[in-house]
C-alpha cells in the first residue's frame, strides 16, 4: 500500500480500521488499478454506439474509430466535454445564486437580503445598470435579472467580461471567442462534440476556450460576485481546520458540497437559543457547524466556521462516529457516503433537487423559506445526538487566516479602504515579490493526498512568489499551517517575507471556493489596470497550477485561466497523452493564440521550476528581471517538509 496522505489525521483514521469497516476512496482506487490506459490518455470514445472505440497510442493515422475519427479528434472531444461538464457545474451554481439575489430583492420574508451594497453598486456599474437614487432592492433585482439573462443570451457578450482588461477583450474578439451566453456556449460545446460535427481539434479547442470563459468570466464570476452581494465580501478572518475540529461533546453538523445558499442559513440557525437549548436537553454542550470541500470554504470565509477537511476526507469525517448530520447539496459528494453513514449514527441529508442520493434523508431547500429548512435540519441533527456510539476524533487541527477576496488584498496592501494594488505591483517591480501563483483544485486518490499542494506551495513562496489559493488546495495548505502569518518568516523568501511582515499577512492567501477562482481573474485584471506590468494578463509574471486535480471543473478552470493568458500546469497527468498533435496544440500552439498555455508535470518540484522559470521569463520581458537563482529544495529539506 502506498502512502495515502501527508496529513496525519488520515493516517490516524486509516490505521484504526478493522475488518468489516466501510471501504474508503483509497481501497476503491486500489481496486481500479491499473486504470484503463486508453481512458487515461483520452483515447477512448463512447460518443456513439458504433463504439466504444479506442485508438492505440502512437498509431497515428492508422488507427481510427469506426466512424473514422482520428486520435486528435477523440482526445479533443473528450477534453472539450470535460470543459463543458465543469462549466455547467459552476454555472448552474451561479444561476442558483442569481435566483437567490432576485428573491432577496423581491421577497424580504425569504430571509435573504442584500448585505454588500458597495459590491452591488460596483457590479451594477460593470453591467451598465443605473444606480443613482435607486434602492438596493431595485438595483439588486436588475443585477439578478441581467445575470439570469446572460445565461440564456443568444448574441452579444456576457456582462462580466467588462471586468477584463481591454487588451484581453480584444484577443477574445479577434479569436471570436467572447462568450455570448453561458448556457449557449455549453450547449454548443456538446453539439460540436457529438458524433460527426466538429472534426478539427483546433476548432474544438477554440470553442472549449469560449465555453470555459463563459464559466470563469460568467457562471463562476456571477456566483462569486452575487454571493458577496448577498452574504458579504470576505475579509481576513481566523479559523481552524482538520478533523480535530469535530467536537467530542457538541452536536457536530458537517456541510459538504458547494452552494452557500443553505449553509449561510445554517450558520444563523445554529446560533438560535432554542436550538442550543434543545442540544443541551439531549446532553450535548452545544452545536458545532463545520464543513468539507467548498461549502466549508464559503462558511469559513464569511463566518470563521471550522473546516473538517477537504474532498478526500469526507468519508473519514463520518467515520469518526461523531457527526450527527452531514448535509450535502451538489458536486464532489462521494456516492459511497450512505454506505459509510450506515455504519454509524450519522444522518446523511440531501437538500438539492438536483442531487438525490438513495439512503439519504431529503430536506428540499426552498428559497422562499430557507431559514425554516435550516432550522428543521439543525433540529434533526440535534435529535440524533443521543444515538452516538463510540467515537474517535484525530487530534489534528491547525489555525489559519483566510478571507483574501481581491478587495481584501487591495485593502491590506493599500492600507486604505478602496486601496489599490499599487503596492503589490510596486513590490513585484522592485523584485521583493517575484510574481503571483494561483495554486488551486482538488485532491485525487491516485496520488498522495495533499503532498503536491504543500510541496509546490512551499517551493513557490521560498522563491518569493505570493501564492493565492482556492478549493481543496487551500484546505491542504491550511492543514500544513501555511495560512498563518508566521509562515512567512519560516518558509518564505526574504523579499516576500518582508512584505508579509509589513502588512501582517501570510504568504499564502486563501481566496475561497472553486467558483472564487474568478476572484483571481479580477485580481489579475486589477494588476494590469494599475499599470507597470504590461497591458494584458498574459504579460504579468503569474502562473497557475492544479497539482492534484480530479474534477471536470478543474479542466474548465484550467482552460479559462489559459484562455485568459495564464500559463497553467496540472499535476497527476492530463488525458491528452494519446495524441502528440493535440498535446502540441495545448502545450505550445495555445501560447500564440491566447498568450497562456497548458502544462503537465507530476513532480511538484519540477512543477515549481516550470512556474518559476515562466514567471522569471515574464519579468525579463517586462524589463524587471534580474538574475537570481531558484532556491532548490534538496532531499534533506524535502524530508524535513515530510515531517513538518
Ligand atoms: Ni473544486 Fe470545490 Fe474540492 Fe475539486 Fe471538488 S470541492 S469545486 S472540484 S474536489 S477543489
Ligand atoms: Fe467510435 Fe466514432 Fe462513435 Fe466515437 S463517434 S464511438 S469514434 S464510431
Amino acid at each position: 500500500m502506498d502512502k495515502r496522505s501527508i496529513d496525519k489525521s488520515v493516517d490516524q483514521m486509516l490505521s484504526r480500521r478493522k475488518a468489516g469497516d466501510p471501504e474508503t476512496v483509497w481501497d476503491r482506487e486500489d481496486g481500479q488499478k491499473p486504470h484503463c490506459t486508453f481512458g487515461e490518455q483520452g483515447l477512448c470514445c463512447r460518443i456513439c454506439y458504433m463504439g466504444p472505440c479506442r485508438i492505440k497510442p502512437g498509431s497515428k493515422g492508422r488507427s481510427r474509430g469506426v466512424c473514422g475519427a482520428t486520435a486528435e479528434v477523440i482526445v479533443a472531444r473528450n477534453f472539450a466535454r470535460m470543459v463543458a461538464g465543469g462549466a455547467a457545474a459552476h454555472s448552474d451554481h451561479g444561476r442558483t445564486v442569481a435566483k437567490t439575489l432576485l428573491m432577496a430583492a423581491r421577497n424580504p420574508a425569504s430571509g435573504y437580503s442584500i448585505k454588500d451594497v458597495g459590491k452591488l453598486r460596483k457590479i451594477a456599474g460593470v453591467l451598465g445598470i443605473e444606480t443613482e437614487g435607486r434602492s438596493k432592492e431595485d438595483i439588486g433585482a436588475d443585477v439578478a435579472r441581467r445575470a439570469l439573462a446572460d445565461f440564456g443570451r443568444q448574441e452579444g457578450e456576457i456582462g462580466l467580461v467588462g471586468q477584463a482588461p481591454d487588451a484581453r477583450r480584444e484577443v477574445w474578439r479577434e479569436l471570436g471567442i467572447t462568450p455570448r451566453g453561458i448556457d449557449r456556449e455549453i450547449v454548443e460545446m456538446l453539439h460540436r462534440t457529438t458524433m460527426g460535427v466538429d472534426l478539427d481539434h483546433r476548432s474544438i479547442m477554440l470553442h472549449a476556450a469560449r465555453t470555459a470563459l463563459a464559466d470563469g468570466w460568467g457562471g463562476s464570476m456571477y456566483a462569486t460576485e452575487l454571493q458577496d452581494i448577498l452574504f458579504g465580501t470576505p475579509s481576513p478572518i481566523r479559523g481552524k481546520v482538520n478533523l480535530g475540529v469535530l467536537s467530542e461533546t457538541d452536536v457536530n453538523i458537517v456541510v459538504h458540497g458547494h452552494e452557500p445558499i443553505l449553509s449561510e442559513m445554517l450558520a444563523l440557525a445554529v446560533k438560535e437559543e432554542d436550538l442550543i437549548a434543545l442540544a443541551g436537553a439531549q446532553g450535548a454542550t452545544g452545536i458545532n457547524l463545520t464543513g468539507i470541500c467548498c461549502t466549508a470554504n464559503e462558511i469559513l470565509l464569511r463566518h470563521g466556521l471550522p473546516i473538517a477537511g477537504n474532498m478526500l476526507q469526507q468519508e473519514l469525517a463520518v467515520s469518526t462516529g461523531a457527526v450527527e448530520a452531514m448535509i450535502v447539496d451538489v458536486q464532489c459528494i462521494m456516492p459511497s457516503l450512505p454506505e459509510v453513514a450506515r455504519c454509524f449514527h450519522t444522518e446523511l441529508i440531501t437538500t438539492s433537487p438536483k442531487g438525490s442520493i438513495p439512503g439519504a434523508t431529503h430536506f428540499e431547500l426552498s428559497l422562499e423559506n430557507a431559514m425554516d429548512t435550516a432550522r428543521r435540519i439543525v433540529k434533526e441533527a440535534i435529535l440524533n445526538y443521543p444515538n452516538r456510539g463510540e467515537i474517535y476524533i484525530p487530534d489534528e487541527k491547525m489555525d489559519l487566516v483566510a478571507g483574501f477576496s481581491h478587495e481584501a488584498i487591495n485593502y491590506m496592501l493599500g492600507g486604505t479602504f478602496r486601496g489599490s494594488y499599487t503596492p503589490l505591483n510596486d513590490n513585484i517591480i522592485n523584485g521583493r515579490i517575484k510574481g503571483v501563483a494561483a495554486v488551486v483544485g482538488c485532491g485525487n486518490a491516485k496520488v498522495e493526498h495533499d503532498r503536491a499542494h504543500v510541496s509546490l506551495t512551499r517551493e513557490l513562496i521560498a522563491n518569493d512568489i505570493l501564492v493565492v489559493q482556492t478549493g481543496c488546495s487551500a484546505i491542504a495548505c491550511a492543514k500544513a499551517g501555511f495560512l498563518r502569518p508566521e509562515t512567512a518568516e519560516k518558509y518564505a523568501g526574504k523579499g516576500l517575507a518582508e512584505v508579509c511582515k509589513a502588512v501582517g499577512m501570510p504568504p499564502v492567501l486563501h481566496s475561497g471556493s472553486c467558483v472564487d477562482n474568478s476572484r483571481i481573474l479580477v485580481a489579475l485584471s486589477e494588476m494590469v489596470k494599475i499599470g507597470g506590468l504590461g497591458n494584458d494578463i498574459s504579460e504579468l509574471p503569474v502562473a497557475g497550477a492544479a497539482p492534484e486535480w480530479m474534477s471536470e471543473k478543474a479542466i474548465s478552470i484550467g482552460q479559462y485561466f489559459v484562455a485568459s493568458g495564464v500559463y497553467t500546469v496540472f499535476g497527476v497527468g492530463l488525458p491528452v497523452g494519446g495524441d502528440s498533435e493535440f498535446a502540441h496544440h495545448i502545450f505550445d500552439e495555445f501560447e500564440g493564440l491566447f498568450g497562456g498555455k497548458w502544462g503537465a508535470e507530476t513532480d511538484p518540484g519540477k512543477m515549481a521550476a516550470l512556474m518559476i522559470d515562466h514567471i522569471n521569463g515574464k519579468r525579463r520581458k517586462l524589463g524587471i528581471g534580474e538574475a537570481k537563482d531558484r532556491v532548490l529544495y534538496d532531499m534533506e529539506m524535502r524530508r524535513e517538509l515530510d515531517q513538518a
